[in-house]
């Protein structure tokens, strides 16, 4: 009798898991970027980014400072593995169905420039996909929002149309695009003003660099010997080179002086990146 019992304990749960198996879940796929303002600032908070499925999916998940650099959201969407005709859940989503994503900021529903107009394809479970959100009109749909197209236009004689402000463009002529200086945040309209790079010197086995951060920007740094391979360099704020990180978030914007060992080399070289 009591073997009996045990075996009829165990049976319960072996036709639990087959009728879990019926619509399996897959591993879910994960959407994330950076949301910038209409002068390409990335936000800071106080919004959320919504995804919304042709399924019926409504996700929705916060703005932050940052997730990871470079990052200011993540949302991770559950997906069908696409065995039965149904969904495991009517929430879920399956490969290229397609989905909208907007940004609530106060309320208020926003639809980003890289969703107006065109069609958003979920990708495959377990993959990531990178969706930078920028808010604002783009009448040219150049992917430059026409609010910070016109900066430049109101700055700058002889530039007089959005149709002059392109992304690969360089409207101040300082060797850097327009659409680089948007996402540095550099004006695109004054040529002294650039992301770029300076090497202050090198003292005590510490080369003192410098450049421009922008607020709400993330910065990292790699470092070469033949100008081939280049690998992620840690590097500091404090002049004695204590507390190095491999990233820099910009609180404000100002010139920002970074130290980095260097060891006993001939030649090093140093590439500033920025997200
Ligand atoms: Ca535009
Ligand atoms: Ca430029």
């Amino acid at each position: 009798m009591i073997r009996k019992l045990t075996l009829s304990v165990l049976a319960i749960p072996v036709v639990l898991c087959t009728e879990a198996r019926a619509f399996p879940p897959a591993p879910h796929h994960e959407v994330y970027g950076t949301v910038r303002d209409e002068s390409g600032n990335p936000l800071t908070g106080e919004a959320t980014v919504r995804i919304v499925g042709s399924s019926g999916t409504i996700l929705g998940g916060p703005v932050a400072w940052t997730v990871t650099p470079g990052v200011n959201y993540s949302l991770k969407i559950p997906m069908d593995a696409g065995t039965q005709s149904q969904l495991y859940q009517s929430t879920a989503m399956r490969p290229a169905m397609p989905f909208t994503a907007e940004v609530i900021i106060g309320g208020v529903s926003y639809l980003p420039i890289e969703v107006q107009g065109g069609t958003l394809n979920i990708g495959v479970p377990g993959e990531r996909t990178r969706l930078d959100l920028t808010l604002g009109v783009d009448s040219d749909g150049d992917g430059l929002p026409d609010a910070w197209e016109q900066e430049i236009i109101d700055s700058m004689d002889g530039v007089d149309s959005l149709a002059d402000v392109t992304p690969e463009g360089d409207s101040d002529a300082d060797g850097v695009s327009n659409l680089s200086e948007y996402i540095a945040g550099t004006y695109a309209f004054d040529g002294r003003v650039k992301f770029d790079l300076a090497i202050i010197d090198v003292r005590e086995g510490l080369a003192h660099m410098r450049f421009l951060a922008v607020r709400g920007r993330t910065y990292t740094l790699r470092a070469s010997t033949d100008l081939e391979k280049f690998t992620s360099t840690a590097f500091s704020v404090n002049a004695d080179g204590s507390d190095a990180a491999s990233v820099h978030l910009a609180g404000q914007t100002r010139y920002r002086d970074v130290y980095v060992p260097v060891e006993d080399i001939q030649s090093k070289h140093f590439r500033l990146h920025v997200e």
